[in-house]
This record gives C-alpha cells, sequence and structure tokens, in this order.
C-alpha cells in the first residue's frame, strides 16, 4: 500500500526533474534539505529516519531495566554510559528527520498513535545481566552491520548522523562482547546464563535486519535511491558471517542445528527467523510491546509541563530580543 502510494506520487513528479534527480544520486551526489527531491523520496526517509530514532529511544527501556542491578560500579557506570550515547543517537536521528519538514513532536505523536515503527528487537525482555553482554554483542552488532554502509547514504544529514553512530555503537558492541567474555570465564552458572541470553536473542537479532528480500516492499525503490545500501538479506547474512566465529571464540552454541559453513558460496547456511513471529511483533503482540508503549506514553505525558516551559521560556526570549531592537 505504502510502496504503491510511492510509485503514484512518483508518478505525480515532473519527469525531467526526476531524472535529473536520478542522475544525482547514480553520480553518489549527496541530497541536502534544500535540494529538490521526490514526493517519495522525502516520505521513505521520514519513515526510515524517524524508526530508527525511535528504535535508539525504546532501545534505552531494555537496558535501562538493568542500570541499577548491574553487578559492579565499573559496569554500571559503562551501561549508563551506554544507555546515554542511545539517546543522543535519537537525538541525531530526530534532527536529521526534521530536514525533511516535520517536527519531532510529530514523530513521536505517531509513534504513541501506531502510525510509526520502532525496531522488532525492543520488544523482547531483559531477563538476566548476560541479556545486557547479549543486547550489546548481538543487537549492536546487527545495528553496526546496517549502519555502516548508511554512513554513504544519499541523504546528506543522515549519513552525517551515521558516522558518530557508528563510532559509539562499535564501543557498545565491544562492551557487549566483554560481559559475555567475562561470564564465559566465569562459573559453570554464569555460562549457562550466557548461554541461554544467545539461545533468546540469536532469532530476534536475525529479525532485525528486516523481511526477507522477497518480501521487503521498500527495498527496491530505497535502494534505487540509495537511502538503502544493501538489502535485508545481504546484511543478514554478513551479521551471521561475522558472529558465528565469535560464538566459537566465546565457547557457546549458536541455537540453530542446521548451521553449516558453505564451501561453495564462501558463507553460513543457517536457519531463517520465524517469519510468523516478526509479524506478531510487528502487530504490538510481541512480549513487550504494551509495556514499551506505556512507558514511552507515560513519559510523553509527565514531560509535558517542561515542553511547555520551555516553550514559555523560548516565547519570553523572543520578546525580550524584540524589545531590545
Ligand atoms: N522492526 O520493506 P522493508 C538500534 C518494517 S538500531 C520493526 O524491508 P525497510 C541501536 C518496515 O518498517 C535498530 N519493523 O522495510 C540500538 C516496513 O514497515 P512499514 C534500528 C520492521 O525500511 C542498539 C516493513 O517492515 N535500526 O536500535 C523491521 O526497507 C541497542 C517492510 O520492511 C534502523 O532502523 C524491524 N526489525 O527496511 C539501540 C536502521 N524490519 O513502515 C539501543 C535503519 C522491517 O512499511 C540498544 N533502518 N520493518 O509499515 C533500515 O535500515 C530499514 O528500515 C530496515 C527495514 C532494514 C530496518
Amino acid at each position: 500500500m505504502y510502496a504503491q502510494m510511492i510509485k503514484s506520487e512518483a508518478s505525480q513528479d515532473d519527469p525531467e526533474k526526476l531524472a535529473a534527480f536520478q542522475a544525482r544520486i547514480d553520480r553518489g551526489e549527496k541530497i541536502e534539505p534544500k535540494d529538490w527531491m521526490p514526493e517519495g523520496y522525502r516520505k521513505t526517509l521520514i519513515r526510515q529516519i524517524g524508526q530508527h530514532a525511535h528504535s535508539e529511544i525504546v532501545g534505552q527501556l531494555p537496558e535501562g531495566n538493568w542500570v541499577t542491578r548491574a553487578p559492579t560500579l565499573e559496569r554500571k557506570a559503562i551501561l549508563l554510559a551506554k544507555v546515554q550515547d542511545e539517546a543522543g543517537h535519537g537525538l541525531y536521528l530526530y534532527c536529521a528527520a526534521e530536514t525533511l519538514g516535520i517536527s519531532r513532536d510529530e514523530m513521536t505523536e505517531m509513534l504513541l498513535d501506531g502510525r510509526m515503527k520502532y525496531s522488532s528487537i525492543f520488544n523482547y525482555p531483559t531477563l538476566t545481566w548476560a541479556d545486557m553482554g547479549a543486547v550489546g554483542w548481538l543487537v549492536d552488532g546487527a545495528a553496526i552491520m546496517n549502519q555502516v554502509p548508511l554512513q554513504r547514504t544519499s541523504y546528506g544529514p543522515y549519513a552525517r548522523a551515521m558516522v558518530r553512530i557508528c563510532k559509539e555503537e562499535s564501543f557498545h558492541q565491544r562492551q557487549g562482547f566483554d560481559v559475555m567474555m567475562k561470564m564465559c570465564q566465569g562459573s559453570e552458572a554464569q555460562k549457562r546464563m550466557a548461554q541461554d541470553a544467545l539461545n533468546r536473542f540469536w532469532f530476534p537479532s536475525l529479525m532485525m535486519f528486516g523481511p526477507s528480500d522477497k518480501d521487503s516492499k521498500h527495498s527496491a525503490q530505497s535502494m534505487k535511491w540509495r537511502i538503502k545500501m544493501n538489502t535485508n538479506d545481504e546484511l543478514r547474512q554478513k551479521f551471521v558471517d561475522q558472529t558465528v566465529p565469535q560464538a566459537e571464540y566465546l565457547g557457546l552454541t549458536v541455537p540453530d542445528p542446521d548451521l553449516t559453513w558453505n564451501e561453495e558460496t564462501g558463507h553460513y547456511d543457517f536457519t531463517e527467523p520465524d517469519w510468523a513471529e516478526f509479524m506478531e511483533v510487528l502487530a504490538g503482540n510481541g512480549p513487550c510491546n504494551r509495556d514499551r508503549m506505556e512507558a514511552r506514553n507515560r513519559a510523553w505525558d509527565e514531560g509535558a509541563w517542561v515542553r511547555e516551559g520551555l516553550m514559555a521560556h523560548a516565547t519570553k526570549q523572543r520578546a525580550v530580543s524584540v524589545a531590545a531592537e
């Protein structure tokens, strides 16, 4: 439906302008906020960047859950810094989306009333300390795999936001792997905890890359516009190829009995995630969807006085500066 809408909007755009725009993209030029762009390009970016921003913000919730229960002061400080980084990523991304003519408040309202999504992964619970390791190692690992190519995406503000985000995500991934390493070098109970976290987070992490290419409705157009640089399946395969040796190094077993190295293709063959479960999570029926939306709605309602206070202050400041002119 959305893909059809984008197509019919594209057909309403001036063909000459469209051709010139596509030529700029094909030459690898960056598109900047004041440049002409097809309406479909703008809408696709708002959808993707907005979803990405919301994911960073909602993504703070599963980890925020463990800040008070981190096992040492050092781990607590590291986790706190990571969760704060995610807030920063959300802000850069909201700012990038705002250059396309939508406000952060509008995007937040669209998240809260279900018109915009956030990543499926954050609808899974974080039950043990090892889950903090698994989230950093696997979830941030998958995020980096997806985001490093986005540094070369065609929309300038999005590409530039990704540069800093990727640097921070790589620290996040390493801290997650470090937590897993310590658990795997620890007692039998700690090793079991690490294995259990991998068992629960493996397939949801594979889902982060989106539906398989044959079911991805936006990929073809987004690749043509260089909003996406790779297909969902390409990135999922890269992630599996990179992560399996890391699991072996940790002495953990990837919970996929059919996982095998394929000499011919030079890649791992692996079992696809359960796409019916993915669709259920997207429909709002994952294990934590209701909790996450409740937390975001509460934060929005309870923060109303801060937003109103800031607006009142800004209006006063403007009046003062006009009076001084
Ligand atoms: N979850 O046609 P496609 C992070 C939706 S990073 C929910 O393939 P597209 C860091 C999709 O929106 C995580 N929905 O779509 C962190 C579309 O629905 P719509 C976020 C999903 O856009 C780590 C429909 O399915 N990263 O959080 C998902 O071409 C640790 C059809 O799919 C980004 O957002 C999903 N997993 O490709 C924070 C990266 N997958 O809108 C805290 C940028 C698909 O038509 C702690 N985004 N959908 O109703 C992208 O690269 C792309 O948007 C994809 C999806 C690859 C996610």
